[in-house]
């Protein structure tokens, strides 16, 4: 028994503390108690934009316009009322519309000045950086420029939604831009975090091929979601799932295998019709776990709230504590 106890302790004890996570029912964001609404392409993300240490709304439409909509609840129930347009030199910060997207857009630390910065992809396929100016609580931002790459205007076709992270672990923020040919397009930051500097384009690999999102329009996250130490790639498409690419390689050198449809209370995620899901994770309500923000073509903003599967461990810790009490 002694033996078997052990045995399991060291096999249990190596697993992670939780497993993949499920997410909770849909729920719908609101502001002025009624369902937020940007007209359509939403594509929303949450960061605290005024420095009040209570994360925002920000949310890209088809106009190609960034709408703010300021926390005034707390932490862990956000709260929102009006809204403004985000503002770069003297007027509404705007980017090329097209189609199905209009500016998608991330706040980051483009050149490392604690200054936060507009990383906005377009319709068009080119993606925009602002730099922020003036006082980092009510930031505006100068006018935008082209992101280059070997001294070209960045294009991934159309559909540009580009996020800044250290795709290759080297200390330095990449470019990841999902696009409507639902390729991962990757550009390795050759510069430095403080004047970021792209040459070339690479793609992201499904095993030894190129990956292809199913039915398109990618839309990634790159974030560490089954908690191994290696970031995967999350994304949504055409059809409005939410997809988890497992990364099997190396820190360095991200290889995704095949998709598993991320799921709300056990169902693959899936918003009806063909609804362009552009996802981002953030922690909602502040208790740790990840909760996930989808835009969409109807211009609303779903909410998932992430809901952790105990592993086999705590599992595990439960039978064990029931078989002791037994034979006490
Ligand atoms: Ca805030
Ligand atoms: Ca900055
Ligand atoms: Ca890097
Ligand atoms: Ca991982």
């Amino acid at each position: 028994m002694k033996k078997l106890i052990i045995l399991l302790s060291i096999i249990f004890c190596t697993c992670p503390l939780f497993a993949l996570m499920d997410f909770g029912p849909e729920e719908i964001v609101q502001a002025n108690s009624s369902d937020i609404d940007v007209g359509s392409y939403s594509v929303p993300s949450f960061f605290d934009w005024n420095n009040d240490g209570r994360k925002d709304l920000i949310i890209g439409e088809s106009s190609g316009k960034v709408r703010v909509f300021l926390n005034n609840g707390t932490t862990v129930v956000p709260a929102f009322n009006n809204y403004f347009f985000a503002q770069a030199a003297g007027s509404d910060l705007q980017v090329a519309p097209s189609g199905c997207l209009g500016s998608f857009p991330r706040v980051v630390y483009w050149d490392d000045d604690s200054k936060k910065d507009l990383l906005v992809g377009s319709g068009t396929g080119t993606i925009s950086i602002f730099l922020g100016i003036g006082e980092d609580n009510n930031p505006v931002f100068a006018a935008g420029t082209f992101v280059q790459a070997n001294s070209s205007d960045i294009s991934v076709g159309y559909r540009a939604t580009s996020i800044f992270e250290d795709w290759n672990n080297d200390g330095k923020k990449d470019l990841i831009v999902g696009a409507f040919d639902g390729k991962i397009h990757i550009f390795i930051n050759e510069g430095m975090n403080s004047t970021p500097d792209f040459q070339t384009e690479s793609f992201a690999n499904l095993g030894s091929s190129v990956l292809t999102v199913s039915s398109g329009r990618s839309s990634p996250i790159f974030y560490d979601f089954d908690r191994d130490g290696k970031k995967d790639l999350i994304t949504g498409n055409t059809d409005g799932q939410l997809l988890f690419y497992k990364n099997t390689n190396t820190v360095e050198n991200t290889v995704l295998s095949n998709y598993v449809a991320l799921t709300s209370l056990g169902i693959p995620i899936h918003l009806p019709g063909s609804p362009r899901s552009r996802p981002s994770f953030c922690d909602w309500n502040n208790n740790v776990f990840v909760d996930v923000l989808i835009g969409a073509a109807d211009g609303k903003v779903y909410l998932y709230r992430g809901i952790p599967e105990p592993s086999m461990f705590i599992i595990f810790l439960l039978l064990f504590a029931f078989v002791q009490k037994k034979i006490n």
